[in-house]
This record gives structure tokens, C-alpha cells and sequence, in this order.
């Protein structure tokens, strides 16, 4: 492994911080989601409502304690550590023309503290956490609109930090939209409620459009602010294996793949591929797309690839096996895969899959990725004030090796590694405590109740040893 490889551990603002509107932050999407369950989705309430329970309200108190927090990443060796600025803490509706400056402070000071231990900083911009005003009085990303107040929203942070953060991503898990089947991504990706009878699909083709021309924009303002700057894409990787030899299988995955693959071709090759102006035409979808905006796709081409890696799919195109339908890991042609075990929330655990994935990317696209989420979601338990979570350190252990194998082996140029929820987060899907990512554990519940106390799991020590070493003990 090189030594400037980035290990490290990723968060995002809204699932951490909590102080949901402390010193001038507006209201986020985050703020109006429930606490939902394994078999229950988070509820989209219209506001916040006074008798319902609101996890990310309070996140892990990271917006206080975040000095506690980066003293104990910094123990575990961390490089670096990539998290969000909420957009809600900068501008608080939305649509203002100036800043909150107590937002931006508080920034200041969060990236002061990761230098301090020569913590490199990986900036999300958007990451499931707009401002809830842009929702209501916007529609959300159907509107052009909020090209220019991300733009403006994004513009204003990169030249504030401009010396502080090298490393950026525009919208997380942009492609996650793509999963109809259940509102809330919508929701979180682009802040739309579908309305009833609506061609959903048409909908976020609309809204992904518009945040490729944000993110092409923000792109080629960041490289006029600081040349230096690495500004990558994020993308949640899932390849979809065919479930069988069978040619239907196999197409069927293929097509599956390029639900994905769709927006990293368009981020990183900076125009829209023919399989997608296809699909359009057969559809007889007539986007709002301008001859302008596709210029500005094409000159603000990201410089890195990010994405996550959880889980692979097995895709079936035989209509008589059990699929997995809507579930939240899942997707509407994925069936159980007969070679894989899975987490306690159906997601299937499958190291290999990372590397398949590293390969698939990196043949594609050959410009340098990153791997800025894998984790293992468990529910760990405290026993005698201790956390032995070896499955853990064992998911990691596997995974890292596959990725150790992509860079040697295959040749992937690969710029860091982040573990995600390196201190237990709010989960992004369920709205649950109780699925926990960290070497660190918290002392809060499902309901929000505990002392928000710290606690190093097995897995802080193993991690540790691990950056020590550069990848050679695992
Ligand atoms: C990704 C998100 C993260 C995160 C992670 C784990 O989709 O980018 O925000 O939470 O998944 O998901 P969950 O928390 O639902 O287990």
C-alpha cells in the first residue's frame, strides 16, 4: 500500500451532529424523518411534529462533542476523516443570498481540530441532509431552481475552506433515487414527495439532471477557487450478479448495473450515454435539458470516483423466485443469493463483491477511486462495560484484503479507505441506534435515551493496528 494511502472512517452531518437547530441552522430533510424499523419505514411527517420521536434531532451530540470524538479517530491513526457539511447549517431556508456565519464557524473549527492530527478532511456537500424550505416551497430537486442555490451553497463553503479541505463529493449516493420503490429515497436524495399516480421514474431522471449540471458547476468553480482541489462524485455501488447463466439472467443484470452506472457515466465521461437517450425515447420523455447544460456536464467531469460498498444483488429475470421486492437493501429483480450470508438487515455479506466492483470501475473509467463507505450495520451489546464485536473486525478484516487485492493484483488505483459510522450513527435507513457501525460505541438507544458516553469496541484496537501497519496486519 502507498503511504499517503487515506485510511479512515466517514460520518455524515445529519446522522451525527444532533444541535438540529442550534446557532442558526434551518430545518433539514433529516429533521422531519422519523425512527423507523427493520420492518418499518421511517415516516415523512410535513414539519416537525410535536408528539412524533426525531433521531437525527439529537444525532450522537457530535456537534458538541466532536473535539472528544476526533481525539479518539486520531488514536486510531485516522488520515482522514470524510463527513458532510449540513447545507441547513450555511443556509438555513435554502434560497438566502448570505450565509450563517455561525454555521460556517463551526466548520472552521471542526476542520482546525481534524489538522491538528493531520486528519485530512473528505467533504461531502450533499448528503441526504437539504434544507427542508427548498421541500416546501421548491418541490424539492424538480425545480431548476436549486441548481443555483446549491451552486451558491457550494461555492460559498469551497472558497471558505479553500485551505482546509482538499478532498470533496458532490451528492452522495446520487444514484440511490433510482430506488422507487420506497419514498424516502427520493426524499433524501432530492427532497421529492411523489404525488399520487405520478411517472416517478420521469420524475428523478428530472431532478438527477439538474444535479448533474449542480455538481458539473460546482466542479469547474472548485478548480478556478483552488486547482489543488480532488472533487469526486459518490456513488453507491452494488453490482448486480446474474442469478443464473441463463442469457435473460444475465441481460437482466446488466440492465440493473447501468441503473448505476448510468450517473458515474455521465459525472465522470460528461455526457449521457446512448443507453439512457434510448430509454428516454422509448419512454417519449422530453426532459427539461438545455444545449447549455449539456456543455457545463461536459467541462465539470469529477476528478475521483467515491462510492460505497455494502452488498451485492443476484438478479433473476425467472418471475417465480421469491424476490426481494422493496425491501430497503434490495431491489425489485434481487433474490437471495445462495452463496452469501447476510446481516441481521438482509444485506448480503460478500468481500469479493468489493473487488469485483474496484475492478468493474476501474476498467470503465481508469481515474482514480476512493472507497468512502463499507461497513458492517450489527447490533452490538455491551458486556461488562466492553464491546467484542469480532464479526465486525472480521467483515472489515475480508473486505480490506479484497481491496488489497484489487491494488496489487489488478492495479485499481485506489486513493483511501473509509469506514463508515466509525463512531455509531443515527442509521440513514431505518432511523434506528440500534444498528451500529463504530469502532466507537454510543451509549443511546432506539429511543434516544442514554448518557451519550463513549466507548471503544475491539474493533478500535484492531483498526488502529491496522493503519499502523499500512494494511499488512489484519
Ligand atoms: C449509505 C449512506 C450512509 C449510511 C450507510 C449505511 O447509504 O450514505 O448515510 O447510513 O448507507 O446505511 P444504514 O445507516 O441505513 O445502515
Amino acid at each position: 500500500m502507498k503511504s499517503d494511502f487515506l485510511w479512515g472512517g466517514a460520518i455524515a452531518a445529519h446522522q451525527v451532529e444532533g444541535g438540529y437547530l442550534s446557532e442558526g441552522k434551518g430545518l433539514s430533510i433529516a429533521d422531519v424523518m422519523t425512527a423507523g424499523s427493520k420492518s418499518r419505514s421511517r415516516e415523512i411527517t410535513q414539519g416537525v411534529i410535536k408528539e412524533k420521536y426525531y433521531p437525527n434531532h439529537e444525532g450522537i451530540r457530535f456537534f458538541e462533542l466532536y473535539r472528544e470524538d476526533i481525539k479518539l479517530f486520531a488514536e486510531m491513526g485516522f488520515r482522514c476523516l470524510r463527513t458532510s457539511i449540513a447545507w441547513s447549517r450555511i443556509f438555513p431556508m435554502g434560497d438566502e443570498e448570505k450565509p450563517n456565519e455561525a454555521g460556517l464557524k463551526f466548520y472552521d473549527d471542526l476542520f482546525d481540530e481534524m489538522h491538528k492530527y493531520g486528519m485530512e478532511p473528505v467533504i461531502t456537500l450533499s448528503h441526504f441532509e437539504m434544507p427542508y424550505y427548498l421541500v416546501e416551497k421548491y418541490g424539492g430537486w424538480r425545480n431548476r431552481k436549486l441548481i443555483d442555490f446549491f451552486v451558491r451553497f457550494s461555492t460559498e463553503v469551497m472558497e471558505r475552506y479553500k485551505d482546509k479541505v482538499k478532498f470533496w463529493l458532490t451528492f452522495n449516493e446520487i444514484n440511490n433515487q433510482m430506488i422507487l420503490t420506497n419514498n424516502i429515497f427520493a426524499f433524501t436524495n432530492s427532497g421529492i414527495l411523489f404525488q399520487d399516480g405520478e411517472d416517478r421514474l420521469k420524475t428523478v431522471y428530472q431532478a438527477a439532471h439538474y444535479q448533474f449540471v449542480a455538481s458539473a458547476l460546482t466542479v469547474s468553480k472548485g478548480h478556478e477557487i483552488n486547482p489543488d482541489f480532488k472533487i469526486g462524485c459518490m456513488s453507491a455501488a452494488t453490482p448486480n450478479y446474474a442469478y443464473s447463466c441463463h442469457p435473460e439472467d444475465v441481460l437482466l443484470a446488466q440492465k440493473e448495473d447501468r441503473k448505476n452506472l448510468y450517473f458515474t457515466d455521465v459525472q465522470i465521461r460528461g455526457h449521457y450515454p446512448a443507453y439512457i437517450l434510448k430509454e428516454w425515447e422509448r419512454k417519449g420523455y422530453e426532459l427539461d435539458i438545455t444545449d447549455l447544460d449539456l456543455k457545463v456536464i461536459q467541462k465539470g467531469c469529477v476528478d475521483y470516483l467515491g462510492f460505497s460498498y455494502y452488498l451485492s444483488n443476484a438478479i433473476s429475470a425467472d418471475s417465480t423466485m421469491k424476490h426481494t421486492g422493496d425491501d430497503l437493501a434490495g431491489n425489485v429483480d434481487a433474490v437471495e443469493n445462495p452463496y452469501l450470508s447476510t446481516t441481521g438487515w438482509g444485506w448480503a455479506i460478500d468481500p469479493k463483491g468489493l473487488r469485483y466492483t474496484l475492478n468493474q470501475l476501474y476498467d470503465r473509467y481508469e481515474i482514480p477511486l476512493f472507497i468512502v463507505e463499507n461497513g458492517f450495520g450489527y447490533e452490538d451489546k455491551l458486556e461488562g462495560g466492553e464491546i467484542h464485536d469480532t464479526n465486525r473486525i472480521e467483515f472489515l478484516k475480508e473486505h480490506i484484503l479484497e481491496m488489497e487485492k484489487g491494488i496489487e493484483e489488478d492495479g485499481v488505483a485506489l486513493l483511501g479507505y473509509t469506514v463508515w459510522g466509525c463512531i455509531d450513527p443515527v442509521s440513514f435507513t431505518t432511523g434506528e441506534m440500534k444498528k451500529r457501525y463504530g469502532f466507537i460505541y454510543v451509549d443511546r438507544d432506539n429511543e434516544g435515551k442514554g448518557t451519550y458516553r463513549r466507548i471503544k469496541k475491539d474493533s478500535f484496537y484492531w483498526y488502529k493496528k491496522v493503519i499502523e501497519s499500512n494494511g499488512g496486519i489484519l
